[in-house]
């Protein structure tokens, strides 16, 4: 039998400087042990001890040089986390705050979040501590370069196959994919997330808000409630905001809020038409990492240094990155009248924000269930690489949205109370869990 808190114990004293790898450990852990205890294969097995640690993990070191000729040294990571399902699969990161605890974190929440998507994909997730904010596109370029020598080491086409994730775009996918290519020689699928022109999915852009959007809109129809008509909060400014806020306005909500480390802006008419969501990629592309741009341009208001869950708003969907909604700015938002909450950032939400909105009645998706959609159409990508052809951007939106239905269906499943209330966490960590277990005792030791 495991004990929650004795596990926790050894695990927080085997990794003292992880805390966020300990707190999404604590997140799963809390929701499976029950079912652990139940079943004695997963007992037998050490099932918790072994789907806990990561399968290898690669650090290295990226040498490059800046345009005033001076040489820079960051650290670099591939965490492959667990391979039952398939592949490892997941984003790249670069961002100043990448530590191995953070990946190791990542690749955890992936490797459930795959086996939801119901796609042979395992759980993997890299990055480095290089910080593209105020970067030359040739900076980017040279750092990317450098990146890709060595990480062409541990990752292939039917066994780790990378992505974007924070930091990490179309821009970044191609200078990266060209240097496997110089060093390769081979046309594969070795990341996803590629332009279109050059083997990418078309909608996968899109994939991550849209995705994220259209499980809000099963969660509401779920409630006997829906979007249109609903108020908006989103926090952050790049690709899963932008594409969060377009399938919203699609649906009939209207999205009032955009935020950077900056602060936030307030768009009482809405962030809905093509100029504004144009502006949101210029506002990405230019590295400058602020949103208070946007306010000049349309007419908004901005809050320097504040987040966007004091407005009011019906639903809430952080974007951004780890915590960054507390328990404070989920007492904000519940006092509000925010009803619903949809993490499309990775673990966007401290576990007391979770517990707040539980015990208001506040329904709340995590980000593993919710911001599925990128990861399954980087999943749709390797298939169509591996037939080489392409679909229409249709098809692809098509088979994202019934993806996400069964992800939502099966959380739905795993996670409805006796009391009719749906604990979206806790049905997603189990229907995640399960598979990747089952496979793990299939598959021996
Ligand atoms: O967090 C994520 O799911 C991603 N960054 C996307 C990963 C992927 O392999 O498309």
């Amino acid at each position: 039998m495991y004990k929650l808190d004795q596990f926790m114990n050894d695990l927080q004293q085997r990794h003292p400087a992880q805390p966020e790898f300990i707190q999404a450990v604590h997140e799963v852990s809390e929701s499976i042990i029950d079912v652990i205890n139940r079943n004695p294969r997963y007992l037998h097995a050490r099932i918790l001890d072994r789907i806990t640690e990561p399968d290898r993990v690669f650090i290295f070191k990226v040498e490059w040089e800046n345009d005033d000729g001076q040489v820079e040294v960051n650290r670099a990571y591939r965490v492959q986390f667990n391979n039952a399902l398939g592949p490892y699969k997941g984003g790249i990161r670069f961002h100043p705050s990448v530590t191995l605890g953070g990946l190791k974190f990542l690749g955890f929440e992936q490797t459930f979040k795959n086996s939801l998507t119901s796609l042979p994909m395992g759980g993997g997730k890299g990055g480095a501590d290089f910080n593209p904010k105020g970067k030359s596109e040739n900076e980017i370029q040279r750092f990317c370069r450098s990146f890709m020598t060595e990480l062409q080491k541990y990752i292939g086409p039917h066994t780790d196959v990378p992505a974007g994730d924070i930091g990490v775009g179309a821009r970044e996918i191609g200078f990266m994919y060209g240097q496997y290519k110089r060093l390769h020689d081979e046309n594969t699928g070795v990341l996803t997330g590629k332009g279109r022109n050059w083997g990418g999915s078309l909608a996968r852009p899109e994939a991550t808000g849209y995705g994220a959007v259209y499980f809000a809109d099963e969660m509401l129809k779920a409630a006997g409630d829906g979007l249109e008509g609903k108020t908006i909060a989103l926090s952050g400014f790049g690709n899963v905001s932008w594409g969060a806020a377009m399938k919203a306005t699609q649906l009939g909500a209207k999205v009032v809020t955009l935020s950077g480390p900056d602060g936030y802006i307030y768009d009482k008419d809405g962030i809905n038409t093509e100029e504004k969501f144009q502006y949101m990629v210029e506002l990405r592309a230019s590295n400058n990492d602020v949103v208070e741009p946007y306010a000049a341009k349309f007419g908004a208001e901005f809050f320097a240094k504040k987040r966007p869950w004091e407005v009011n708003a019906d639903i809430a969907i952080p974007c951004a990155i780890q915590n960054e909604l507390d328990e404070n700015d989920a007492k904000q938002l519940i006092k509000n009248g925010t009803k619903y909450v949809i993490e499309a950032s990775n673990m966007g939400c401290t576990p007391e924000a979770i517990t707040a909105f539980r015990e208001a009645g506040v329904l709340f998706a995590p980000g593993k269930a919710a911001n599925a959609g990128g990861v399954a159409v980087s999943g749709l990508e390797m298939t169509q690489n591996a037939m080489m052809l392409s679909w229409t951007f249709e098809e692809v939106e098509e088979k994202l949205h019934n993806i996400m239905q069964r992800i939502h269906a099966n959380c739905l499943q795993e996670g409805k109370q006796q009391d009719g209330f749906v604990n979206y966490a806790r049905g997603a960590n189990i229907a995640g869990f399960k598979k990747v277990a089952d496979a793990m005792i299939d598959l021996g030791y």
